[in-house]
């Protein structure tokens, strides 16, 4: 399925800002599946630039009190976080919000995809990417 815009800002039923259309989602899917749910829709994982863009989304997954992926994964080079939509390597110039201890990769197995999580207050974490998590998609919207 592909949502053509057709003139509007947004899909209906997205959240719009001055620079982005986000979509919340209602079902959970794995970190992967997620992603490719986004694509469907012609979107990304979200891709949190700044603490505005961040605090809408804390916002939200407060209200709802679910944990959200967003689309951060370090699936191909451990500790090599890289935002997937626009390919872009995490650095530290950039805006991270990380909750104290993380990225840890726990669990024996490891931790390669990025999550609003409910236990820190919404920060982020690394978590399992095999996790059935709700995920947020986001349209940037072309700069006026
Ligand atoms: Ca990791
Ligand atoms: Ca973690």
């Amino acid at each position: 399925m592909s949502l053509k815009l057709s003139g509007k800002p947004c899909p209906d039923d997205w959240l719009k800002t001055s620079s982005s259309c986000y979509y919340f989602s209602t079902d959970s899917k794995n970190w992967t599946d997620a992603l490719e749910a986004c694509k469907a829709f012609d979107s990304k994982l979200v891709e949190i630039s700044d603490i505005d863009e961040d605090n809408i989304m804390r916002t939200k997954a407060r209200n709802v009190y679910s944990n959200y992926w967003i689309g951060l994964t370090d699936q191909r080079d451990e500790g090599v976080w890289i935002w997937s939509g626009s390919n872009t390597r995490l650095t530290s110039e950039m805006y991270t919000n990380w909750s104290p201890g993380q990225p840890d990769d726990a669990r024996g197995r490891g931790e390669d995809c990025a999550s609003l999580e409910k236990r820190y207050s919404f920060r982020w974490n690394d978590e399992e990417c095999y996790m059935k998590l709700r995920y947020v998609c986001e349209i940037n919207l072309p700069k006026s």
